[in-house]
């Protein structure tokens, strides 16, 4: 039987979801993403559950898109994709969700920390945006929750270049609210989690959706802008060239076509 991409558990108030795709380091699949906004919607329909923790493993919270899948796709696979959009279903979660980031958070799997309230980060965690490497660019927030995260200078630094920075970094600029050791962080994840699932229900989902508005305005319009830009950029050949080098563990050569 085919391994689920995902585990679901309940610990009392608090929705604990795995990322289960190790070999491939979470990569982050179609059929993932969906299964992955399924059971976070369960959640956040169940008035037992107060908060979510999203975690993978300590070798990768997600690598980001799965690069084999993507390396196929035509902007209009891509599009079929996005209807409906399993990103969008995530961003619109009413409960908090706190993501506890083990190792790898690369590409989508930094935009969806970044999607998530909270970041618990252990020490040994990398984040950054390398999706330059493979003539794209970040799809699921990147270029928009990162810039509001860290601001324009660094934001454009990270996505222009792909640079990997580990957890103390990302913490000191902002991208992350907590750093813990290695042994310790999911439990401290878990911990902030039990705080908040202890608060009042209503005011924590609301508290949330305020913090959120403080930017949300001209998010969703960033979020679609970007958006286009990443799917126009799956007609290129540099598309071709970046995902077959990934696949072949070659450098690129991009030609600007
Ligand atoms: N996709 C598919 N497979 C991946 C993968 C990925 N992103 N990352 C790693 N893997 C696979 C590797 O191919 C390898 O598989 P085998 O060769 O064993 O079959 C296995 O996981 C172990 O990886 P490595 O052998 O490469 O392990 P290393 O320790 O040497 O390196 C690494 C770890 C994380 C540095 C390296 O794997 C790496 O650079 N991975 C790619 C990181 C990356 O470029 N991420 C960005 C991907 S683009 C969307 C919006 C957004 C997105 C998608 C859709 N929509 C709005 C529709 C997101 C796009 C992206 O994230």
């Amino acid at each position: 039987m085919e391994e689920s991409n995902i585990l679901v558990e309940r610990e009392g108030a608090v929705g604990v979801i795995t990322l289960n795709r190790p070999k491939a380091l979470n990569a982050l699949s179609s059929a993932l993403m969906n299964e992955f906004a399924d059971a976070l919607e369960t959640f956040d329909a169940d008035d037992e559950i107060r908060c979510v923790v999203l975690t993978g493993n300590d070798r990768a919270f997600a690598a980001g898109g799965d690069i084999k899948q993507m390396s196929d796709s035509t902007a209009a696979d891509m599009v079929k994709r996005e209807s409906p959009s399993p990103w969008k279903r995530v961003a619109k979660t009413r409960k908090p969700i706190v993501a506890a980031v083990g190792g790898y958070a690369l590409g989508g799997g930094c935009e969806l920390a970044l999607t998530c309230d909270m970041i618990v980060a252990s020490e040994e965690a990398r984040f950054g945006q390398p999706e330059i490497d493979l003539g794209i660019i970040p799809g699921a927030g990147g270029t928009q929750r990162l810039t509001h995260a860290i601001g324009k200078a660094r934001a454009m630094e990270l996505v222009l270049t792909g640079r990997r920075i580990g957890a103390k970094e990302a913490f000191e600029i902002g991208m992350v609210t907590k750093v813990a050791p290695p042994d310790s962080y999911l439990e401290e994840a878990k911990e902030l989690a039990r705080t908040v699932a202890s608060k009042a229900p209503l005011a924590a989902q609301l508290a949330k959706d305020a913090v959120l508005k403080a930017y949300e305005g001209s998010l969703e319009a960033g979020l679609d802008y970007e958006r286009r830009n990443f799917l126009v950029l799956f007609s290129t050949e540099d598309k071709e060239e970046g995902m077959a080098a990934f696949k072949e563990k070659r450098d690129p050569d991009f030609k600007g076509r």
